[in-house]
């Protein structure tokens, strides 16, 4: 071995225990002395190293574990005033939507009010349009013609055997008018005439009529049937009661104080004669059928 090896190898063993059999031979020796005194300070600084590196690695550890619980407890303090914020933002969101939602339930609740009221008032105004309705339809006709009533006195015989402008079936004479009365008026001008409003007995004869009349919108003829002096119980003009008749469904219904009957014929083809009675105020001014059971001798 040679002494630089030996010198180099001695100083790795400083540390250890002193050994005269050591191969580093006499310490004590002035070269070995020197040569430690010159090597073994050196050593001494190396073996505190460690630990200073011990004692700065456990301090640096230290201080980010300290660092590390810094940041967690900020974290932690920051996750809570988080979920504080959000708790509270949730409870004050919920709050707005409530209050929102009673809002909007109070408006629609107002909503539902005023529109039931509109409801009612349209109610209100087709009642009252159906019933101006059902009196334009209850209303007679205007006059087909705007010439004053023919005279009262009977005009010339045809060869029917009635007056010119009468119709005739059977034993009778019917006159057809062109302009419009009240019912008692019609009733006066078929007397004047030598008759009265038509008192219809059977289909044909009802049919027979019924195919004489104008069609119209609602062409209306008043003819010799009246419940005004006790209501419902329906006389002809002769003063028999009512047994067959022609009434419409649902007529007779006195509907707006109908007491005189009468005839109607309107566009409608499906119509038919033996369900064309109606009811309607006896004020009201119609066209009429007269009836003449009896012509006047010579006609
Ligand atoms: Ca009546
Ligand atoms: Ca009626």
């Amino acid at each position: 071995m040679t002494a630089e090896h030996g010198t180099t190898f001695c100083e790795g063993m400083y540390s250890k225990l002193i050994d005269s059999d050591s191969p580093c031979g006499d310490l004590n020796s002035p070269d070995v002395r020197e040569r430690h005194v010159v090597h073994v300070s050196p050593a001494k600084g190396n073996s505190r190293q460690p630990y200073k590196l011990a004692t700065a690695c456990l301090t640096g550890l230290c201080l980010v574990l300290l660092l590390v619980l810094v940041v967690m407890s900020s974290q932690r303090r920051s996750v809570s005033e988080v979920t504080s914020s959000l708790s509270q933002n949730s409870s004050a969101s919920a709050q707005t939507q409530r209050q929102t939602l009673l809002v909007n339930v109070t408006n629609l609740t107002e909503q539902i009010k005023r529109l039931e009221k509109e409801k009612r008032q349209l109610e209100m105004e087709r009642n009252a349009l159906q019933e101006r309705v059902k009196v334009q339809e209850a209303t007679c006709s205007p006059a087909l013609e705007t010439t004053v009533p023919p005279p009262a006195t009977p005009l010339p015989s045809s060869p029917s055997g009635c007056p010119a402008d009468w119709l005739r079936f059977a034993d009778s004479c019917y006159y057809i008018s062109t302009t419009t009365l009240d019912w008692k008026s019609s009733q006066k001008f078929c007397v004047r005439r030598g008759g009265h409003l038509a008192i219809i007995h059977t289909a044909e004869e009802q049919t027979f009529i019924w195919n004489k009349l104008v069609r119209g919108h609602w062409n209306a003829y008043w003819f010799g049937i009246t419940d005004e002096k006790l209501e419902g119980t329906w006389h002809w003009v002769d003063g028999t009661e009512l047994v067959d008749n022609f009434w419409e469904e649902g007529e007779p219904n006195n509907h707006i104080d109908e007491d005189c009957g009468y005839i109607v014929k309107t566009q409608v083809r499906s119509r038919v004669p033996t369900k064309s009675w109606y009811d309607a105020p006896c004020e009201m001014p119609c066209l009429f059928v007269c009836e003449m059971e009896k012509p006047p001798a010579g006609a």
